[in-house]
C-alpha cells in the first residue's frame, strides 16, 4: 500500500475503537430535540450526522480539522512562488487530520498526476451532448462515464468482504480527484472554445493543471484556482452536496455515482449554482442601467426590485452561517490585493454595503450576509473567464476534495445505510389529537 493510505488505514481504526468506546459508554445520550417546525422546515439544526473532515459556526464560518482559512492559508504548502494554499495539502489535512509537510504535498502532486488518465469513451459521452447543455450537465454525465472505471463497485460484484470496502473506496476517490481537472477543462474548451483541447502539463500542480488545460496561464489565475479549489472543498456534512453523496454513498453506490448524484444537488441555484446567478444578476443590472460602475443608490433600488419580484439576490443568506462568510473574505482580500481598480469587483465591494440592511429590514432573513458564491465570479471575469455557466462546475471540482473524504471515512467507519423516518401531515394530525401511536 502507499505511504497515505496506510497512514489513513492505521488512523481509522484508532478511530474506530474510539467511536465503539463513546457509543458504548454515551450511546444513548440525547443531543436535543426535533419541532415539528424543523420536520417541515429543511431540517434546520436537527444534528443527524456525522462528518469528520470539517465544522462549520454559524458565527466564525468553516474549520478544516480545526483549521481557519487564513490559518490555512498561513499553513499549507504554497506552488513555488507561489502565496495561496496548495488544495492537495487541504485534502491530506482533511485525510489525516494532520498538516502535510511540503514533501507530502509533492507526493500528492506525483500520485494524481499518475491517476489522471480519463478514457476516450468518457469525452465521447459528452460530445453526445448538444453544445447547448449546461457544462453541469455535460461534467456530470463524464463522471457517470466515468463509473466504468469503478474498483469499488468491481469488488463488490466479486464479493468483497465489508471490513475491506475502505479500500477500493480509497482507490476511487484519488482517482476521481485526479481525472476531474482533465473532464472540466474538456467541457470548457468544448463548450467555448471551439473543442479546441490542451494536452495536460505533468510538471503542473493539479490546480495548476487546470487553469492551464483551460487556457489559462495567467500566474496569478493559478494562484486564485489553488486559493478557489481550497476553500470549496468542503463545508460539513448537512449542505446538499455533500450530504448527497454521504447518503448515495450510504447504499454502496460507487463514488463516481455518489459524487455524480452531490454534484446534481450543487447544480441547484440555492446551492453552488448560485455563484453564476451572482454574476448573471451583475450583469443584467450593468445591461438595465447602462453602467459598469453603478452607484450604491442604483444598487439599492435594484436589489428591492429583485426582491418585490419574488426573486432571492444571489450570494446572500445561508443555512448556518450568520456573519460574513470567511469563504467570501478571503476572496475578497485576493480581489483587493491582485485587482483593486477592477469596475466589477468594486461592484460587488458595493453591493457588500448595500445588501445586508435592506435584507435585514425585511425581518425574515436569518443571515442577510453574503456567503462563498457572492464573490467568485468577479475574480474569474477579471481574468476574462467570462463563461458564468461554467463557474458552478469549477465549485464541483472543488467539492470532489472534501465529499471523497469523507465517503473514504464513511466505509473506514463502518457507517451503515442512510434512512431517517417521514411522516405525513395526515399522521402528524392524529399525532396531535392523540390518536396516532405509530411515532410516539
Ligand atoms: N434574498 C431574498 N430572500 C432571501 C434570501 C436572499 N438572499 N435569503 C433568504 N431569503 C428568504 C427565504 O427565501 C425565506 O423566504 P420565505 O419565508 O418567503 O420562504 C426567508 O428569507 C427565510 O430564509 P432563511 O431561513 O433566512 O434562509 P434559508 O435557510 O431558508 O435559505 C439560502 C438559505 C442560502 C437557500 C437562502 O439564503 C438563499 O436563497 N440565498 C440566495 C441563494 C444563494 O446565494 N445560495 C448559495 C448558498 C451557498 C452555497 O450553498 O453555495
Amino acid at each position: 500500500m502507499g505511504i497515505i493510505k496506510d497512514t489513513f488505514k492505521s488512523k481509522a481504526d484508532i478511530a474506530n475503537s474510539e467511536i465503539k468506546a463513546i457509543l458504548n459508554e454515551h450511546g444513548n445520550k440525547k443531543i436535543g430535540e426535533v419541532t415539528l417546525a424543523q420536520i417541515y422546515q429543511g431540517m434546520r439544526g436537527i444534528t443527524g450526522l456525522v462528518s469528520e473532515t470539517s465544522l462549520l459556526d454559524a458565527q466564525e464560518g468553516i474549520r478544516f480539522r480545526g483549521y481557519s482559512i487564513p490559518e490555512l492559508q498561513a499553513k499549507l504548502p504554497k506552488a513555488e512562488g507561489g502565496n495561496e494554499p496548495l488544495p492537495e495539502g487541504l485534502f491530506y489535512l482533511m485525510l489525516l487530520g494532520e498538516l502535510p509537510t511540503e514533501n507530502d504535498v509533492q507526493h500528492l502532486t506525483s500520485v494524481w498526476q499518475r491517476r489522471s488518465h480519463v478514457p476516450s469513451h468518457v469525452f465521447q459521452t459528452i460530445d453526445a451532448l448538444p453544445l447547448t447543455a449546461h457544462p453541469m450537465t455535460m461534467f456530470v454525465t463524464g463522471i457517470m462515464a466515468l463509473q466504468t472505471e469503478s474498483h469499488f463497485a468491481e469488488e463488490y460484484s466479486k464479493g468483497i468482504n465489508k471490513k475491506d470496502y475502505w479500500n477500493p473506496m480509497y482507490d476511487d476517490a484519488m482517482d476521481l480527484i485526479a481525472r476531474l481537472p482533465r473532464i472540466a477543462a474538456y467541457v470548457y474548451r468544448r463548450k467555448y472554445k471551439n473543442n479546441q483541447h490542451i494536452q495536460p502539463n505533468g510538471l503542473l500542480d493539479w490546480s495548476g493543471n487546470l487553469a492551464h488545460m483551460m487556457g489559462y496561464n495567467d500566474p496569478r489565475f493559478k494562484e486564485l484556482m489553488r486559493l478557489y479549489m481550497t476553500i470549496h472543498a468542503d463545508h460539513e456534512g448537512g449542505n446538499v452536496s455533500a450530504h448527497t453523496t454521504h447518503l448515495v454513498g450510504s447504499a454502496l453506490s460507487d463514488p463516481y455515482l455518489s459524487y455524480a448524484a452531490g454534484m446534481n444537488g450543487l447544480a441547484g441555484p440555492l446551492h453552488g449554482l448560485a455563484n453564476q446567478e451572482v454574476i448573471k444578476w451583475i450583469f443584467e443590472m450593468q445591461e438595465q442601467l447602462g453602467t459598469d460602475s453603478p452607484t450604491k443608490a442604483q444598487i439599492e433600488q435594484y436589489v428591492k426590485d429583485t426582491i418585490s419580484s419574488g426573486k432571492v439576490v444571489p450570494g446572500y443568506g445561508h443555512a448556518v452561517l450568520r456573519k460574513t462568510d470567511p469563504r467570501f473574505s478571503a476572496q475578497m482580500e485576493f480581489g483587493k490585493k491582485h485587482m483593486p481598480d477592477d469596475k466589477l469587483c468594486q461592484t460587488v465591494w458595493n453591493i457588500y454595503e448595500t445588501v445586508p440592511p435592506i435584507l435585514q429590514s425585511l425581518g425574515k432573513i436569518k443571515n442577510p450576509w453574503p456567503n462563498v458564491d457572492a464573490h467568485s465570479g468577479a475574480l474569474l471575469v477579471h481574468f476574462g473567464l467570462v463563461e458564468y455557466e461554467f463557474y458552478t462546475v469549477l465549485f464541483a471540482v472543488s467539492r470532489a476534495l472534501g465529499v471523497m473524504v469523507s465517503l473514504c471515512w464513511d466505509r473506514a467507519l463502518g457507517f451503515p445505510l442512510e434512512r431517517p423516518k417521514s411522516v405525513t401531515t395526515e399522521s402528524v394530525k392524529k399525532w396531535l389529537e392523540g390518536k396516532d401511536e405509530i411515532w410516539d
